[in-house]
């Protein structure tokens, strides 16, 4: 006997920390190096395999950038049972805006747990966060930390597994 569960994860971080092109990869499997500017919200869906008796299916809000992100009222955070707390290894502030994200979403879903990303590992020269800071973060929000890469496909596949296992 299988049975199917359905569940809504949101994507949160600040502008071009690489939100879209981590679903990309996850969803469809590439990377798409010509920049497209999120408008709105995009709903992928995948399914999961988690055990022989228990199949997946994750609704993947993948939303526009940090200045259109609108509170606890918001629709898109609404109903959420997890988020993938996205920054961009290269340009500090992004970790920082983090902290936003999680406490509006928090505020929204009290029981929904994080991921948080440190995406662009494969930019090493252009890195500017340090292990510190990031454990940090992931120490306050209680959250597991995963460095990723949606370039060169390092970590995507796992950082969703991370995510689907601790809300399934
Ligand atoms: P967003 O959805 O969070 O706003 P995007 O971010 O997915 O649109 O990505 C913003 C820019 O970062 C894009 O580049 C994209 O190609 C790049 N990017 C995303 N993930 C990675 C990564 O892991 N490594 C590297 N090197 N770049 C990444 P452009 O140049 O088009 O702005
Ligand atoms: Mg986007």
């Amino acid at each position: 006997m299988t049975r199917t569960l359905q569940k809504k994860i949101c994507l949160l971080g600040d502008f071009a920390v690489g939100k879209t092109s981590l679903v990309q990869r996850f969803v469809h499997h590439r990377f798409d190096e010509k920049y497209l500017s999120t408008v709105g919200v995009n709903i992928s869906r995948k399914e999961i395999l988690l055990d022989e008796q228990t199949q997946l299916h994750l609704l993947i809000w993948d939303l526009a950038g940090g200045e259109e992100f609108v509170g606890p009222q918001a629709n898109y955070i609404k109903g959420a049972s997890g988020a993938l707390l996205v920054c961009d290894l290269t340009r500090a502030i992004t970790l920082s805006a983090l902290k936003l994200y999680a406490a509006d979403f928090h505020a929204a879903s009290p029981a929904a747990s994080f991921v948080i990303l440190a995406n662009k590992s494969d930019l090493t020269a252009q890195r500017v966060l340090t292990e510190n800071q990031l454990t940090e973060l992931a120490d306050e929000l209680s959250a597991p930390l995963m460095m990723t890469s949606a370039k060169n496909d390092d970590n995507v596949e796992r950082a969703f597994a991370m995510l689907a296992d601790t809300i399934a």
